[in-house]
């Protein structure tokens, strides 16, 4: 029997959840937010902030992190650790469209949304996103709080850091590698391998922005 849940954030992405949560009838206690005026998400009331959750034993409850964006990235790792470090697990999301290998390996709170597709012999680091539509094909090395973003193609043997973006769209071809944190623009093709903490766009893709914000 699956634990209920309570998403962290009532934003976009937090929506996608939800839907998906709704289709896979997965109990939703409901949702928190820094804005304490939100209104209900598809019918999903908000409870108020971040310290609700504390009213929940971490043994039955488990939450779903709604943090997805590009500008959030470090808030999502940071409330993630800071959460796990209290005693609360973090569900794995899996749409009922996505075509998941069952030899590959998803760490807590992997999200794995419509339409997207993980092959076998994967792994995925804690809290990774693999956005609607996205491709994760055989053998990949994905590390934690990845967003891997709608439509974007990542073949075979592709290694990827902790907290790296991967825009919508775009392409990594075999056996390049990502470095942590850094973005890869929408509809670049990587051909070669990203340093860490880099901003990388174009076809083929190129360093166009060394990042100082982790
Ligand atoms: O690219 C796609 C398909 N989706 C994007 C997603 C991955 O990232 C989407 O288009 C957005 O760009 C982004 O969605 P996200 O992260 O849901 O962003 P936004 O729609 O801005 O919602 C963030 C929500 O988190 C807002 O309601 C904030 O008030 C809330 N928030 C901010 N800080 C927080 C905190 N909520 C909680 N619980 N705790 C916080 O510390």
């Amino acid at each position: 029997m699956s634990l209920p849940v309570i998403i962290l954030g009532g934003g976009g992405h937090a929506l996608v959840l939800i839907d998906a949560l709704m289709q896979l009838k997965r109990e939703i206690i409901g949702y928190t937010d820094t804005d304490s005026g939100k209104a209900p998400v598809l019918g999903v009331p908000l409870l108020g902030s971040d310290e609700k959750i504390l009213e929940h034993d971490p043994a039955q409850v488990m939450l779903v992190n709604g943090m997805g964006s590009i500008e959030s990235r470090a808030l999502r790792r940071e409330l993630h650790d800071l959460f796990r470090a209290r005693g609360y697990r973090f569900a794995r999301v899996i749409h009922p469209s996505a075509v998941v290998s069952p030899h590959a390996r998803l760490e807590d709170g992997v999200q794995i949304l419509a339409g997207a597709v993980v092959q076998p012999e994967c792994r995925l680091g804690a809290g990774t996103i693999v956005n609607t539509g996205a491709r994760v094909d055989h053998e990949c090395l994905v590390g934690a709080h990845v967003h891997i973003a709608p439509g974007s193609i990542v073949t075979g043997n592709v290694r990827i850091g902790d907290g790296a973006h991967i825009g919508a769209g775009a392409v990594l071809v075999k056996e390049v590698a990502i470095g942590a944190r850094s973005v890869v623009g929408a509809g670049a093709v990587v051909v070669e391998d990203v340093p860490e903490d880099v901003t990388v766009a174009g076809v083929p893709a190129r360093v166009i922005r060394h990042r100082t914000v982790k």
